[in-house]
């Protein structure tokens, strides 16, 4: 036992007599123990060693061709009412859910060691951070916990003896049944139940579950704020660091702009790009009023297929060492790992990501899954932020929403004021794209990027943005949307992206300062052509003045859009969301 925190041991006790496990493991984080698990995992082949030469440290596991996503039809939100839950999450009645779920835990740990993981997400000390208590059957889970949280003994140190305020998340991968599978947040109990998976997003609970999910609704009711958002800080060449946080749905680049290498013009000048995090933001005022936010994760949980030293050399980088690859194909003559994108070269002696063998210069059939992660520690990306660990977390300048759309959005806005810039975010919008299955180009409204993740009422949760907002006033960060994914006729994308994203971050960045021109438009404020950056690309202004243009017969219908998909908040939606819809439309007719 690692704690006198009778909570924490009365609930343990309780679950261990649930589960009824052969043995019972506490997770102290020393090396030592780690090593042994490993070495055990490795044993019954739940993982596979990778070459200790090219890649020290890492592992490569499997997980059933079942199980390989986050499972958002089987993700619950149980709120004893059903309203709290809102129209966008599942839900169902937490005694129901407790009594459904409670024949599937009952002896499922039979036979198995049951390991009982303290972590903290955001660091240790940090008045920021939040303790969670994981029990889980699953090595893996084990040490990606440990990449991903701070794992062990020292979480402790953030709960006081007598507190009850730590997140109980109870896991068991049981058969991974997908029929029995279930992910389930009890958000009045800081509770959360997951069974029958043993994939990352649906068994890591320190992540989207609790950090996202629970915390929330934990930030709704204390006075802070869980976001899908990366941060990173940009340096300029004085030496002054400014930070954003960015929210984007997924397969939108929030990993690629966290770890951005800026363009050989603003290199040569002096800037730099810090990552502080590629995923979660928990957002706080601080004693000056302003905006805090840290990174409450330890490591990146990152899709692998796509990722080069070209599409995000830092993101590899962080891939060399201590890394768990996860459903990669397995390069058996090196004992190394590949996934499409990577380079141009595919081994031909290989397992694809099920274990089959494959040739990666013949097979018809992709070498990752889709869906292929690498699980990396921060601390191995090389432009990670020297505040990663800071208590107080970064004050943010400017908060940023975007998506992907071909032709609605311009390539950046300004919103006119906070209230503005929550209406900006609760209307964000993705197009499909062919790597998704169903119909590509239909637009999927995601507010804040966090639909699949708000653990609570939407209306409610645009409340609390609004509420925030007034508390900060005038230190609040400038809002702004952004979209990198504009195509011509063609369907081309207009835009360079990647590392040239930092050209725009340039003029949010001198807007936050009061320093760049700006117009006014019917959706917001935005850069005359002149005002972004275009030295050493190949863009004439003609492309500029397009990717900045306003389409106002599409805008018109995106109100309609929005409108509709307004109405599903009922009396929740807050006032000033439908002001704020009203004033679109007006400035557009
Ligand atoms: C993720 C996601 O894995 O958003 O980060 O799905
Ligand atoms: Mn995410």
């Amino acid at each position: 036992m690692l704690t006198n925190n009778q909570n924490v041991l009365n609930w343990v006790d309780e679950m261990v007599n649930l589960c009824k496990p052969d043995k019972v493991v506490w997770i102290d984080g020393s090396e030592t123990q780690l090593k042994l698990l490993k070495e055990e995992a490795i044993k019954t082949k739940e993982m596979i060693e990778l070459s200790q030469e090219k890649l020290p440290g890492c592992l490569l596991h499997r997980t059933q061709p079942n199980d390989v996503a986050r499972v958002e039809d089987r993700t619950f939100i149980c709120s004893k009412s059903k309203d709290d839950a809102g129209p966008t999450n599942n839900w169902c009645d937490p005694k129901e859910m407790y009594e459904k779920l409670t024949p599937l835990f009952d002896g499922v740990m039979k036979g198995r060691t049951m390991y009982i993981i303290p972590y903290s997400m955001g660091p240790i000390g940090s008045p920021m951070a939040k303790v969670g208590v994981e029990i889980t059957d699953s090595i893996y889970v084990v040490l990606n916990m440990n990449i991903m949280t701070r794992m062990g003994k020292s979480a402790f140190e953030n709960l006081d003896e007598n507190s009850n305020d730590f997140v109980r998340g109870l896991h068991s991968k049981a058969n991974v049944d997908p029929d029995n599978r279930y992910i389930v947040q009890f958000p009045e109990d800081n509770t959360i139940w997951s069974i029958n998976s043993a994939y990352g997003g649906n068994v890591l609970l320190g992540k989207k579950c609790f950090a996202l999910r629970i915390a929330s609704y934990q930030g709704k009711n204390e006075g802070w704020m869980a976001e899908h958002m990366l941060i990173l800080g940009i340096e300029n060449p004085k030496g002054e660091v400014k930070y954003v946080a960015a929210a984007f749905p997924s397969a939108c680049g929030k990993t690629n702009l966290a770890m951005l290498i800026p363009p050989e013009i603003y290199k040569d000048q002096g800037y730099k790009v810090w990552t502080v995090g590629d995923d979660i933001a928990w957002i706080k005022p601080g004693e000056d009023g302003r905006l805090y936010a840290i990174n409450p994760e330890n490591g990146f949980f990152g899709v692998a297929p796509g990722t080069s030293a070209k599409s995000n050399f830092n993101a590899l980088e962080s891939t060399k060492k201590n890394t768990i690859f996860t459903n990669v194909a397995h390069d058996l003559e090196n004992n190394t790992v590949w996934w499409e994108g990577l380079n141009d070269s595919p081994p031909e002696n290989a397992m694809d990501w099920t274990g089959k063998p494959w040739n990666g210069k013949k097979s018809e059939v992709k070498g990752a899954h889709p869906n292929s992660r690498f699980t990396a520690p921060a601390k191995n990306c090389p432009c990670i932020s020297p505040e990663f660990d800071n208590p107080q977390g970064v004050p943010l300048s400017a908060i940023i929403f975007g998506g992907r759309r071909a032709k609605t959005a311009p390539l950046v806005y300004q919103a006119f004021d906070w209230e503005h810039g929550v209406f900006v975010g609760a209307t964000m919008a993705s197009e499909t794209t062919a790597a998704a299955t169903g119909e590509v180009g239909v637009v999927r409204r995601d507010p804040m990027a966090m639909l699949p993740f708000c653990g609570y009422h939407m209306g409610d949760y645009f409340k609390h943005w609004l509420d925030m907002g007034k508390k900060i006033s005038d230190k609040a960060p400038k809002i702004f949307n952004v979209n990198w994914f504009r195509t011509d006729e063609n369907g081309k994308f207009i835009w360079p992206g990647f590392g040239d994203n930092m050209r725009v971050l340039a003029w949010i960045l001198d807007r936050c300062d009061g320093k760049a021109c700006a117009v006014k438009t019917e959706i917001g404020y935005e850069p005359r052509p002149e005002d972004i950056n275009t030295q050493g690309l190949d863009l004439d202004s003609d492309i500029i003045k397009d990717l900045l243009s306003v389409d106002r017969d599409l805008w018109k219908k995106e109100a309609d859009e929005i409108e509709k998909f307004f109405a599903q908040f009922g009396n929740r939606l807050p006032e000033e969301m439908k002001s704020q819809l009203k004033n679109l439309k007006d400035r557009l007719s």
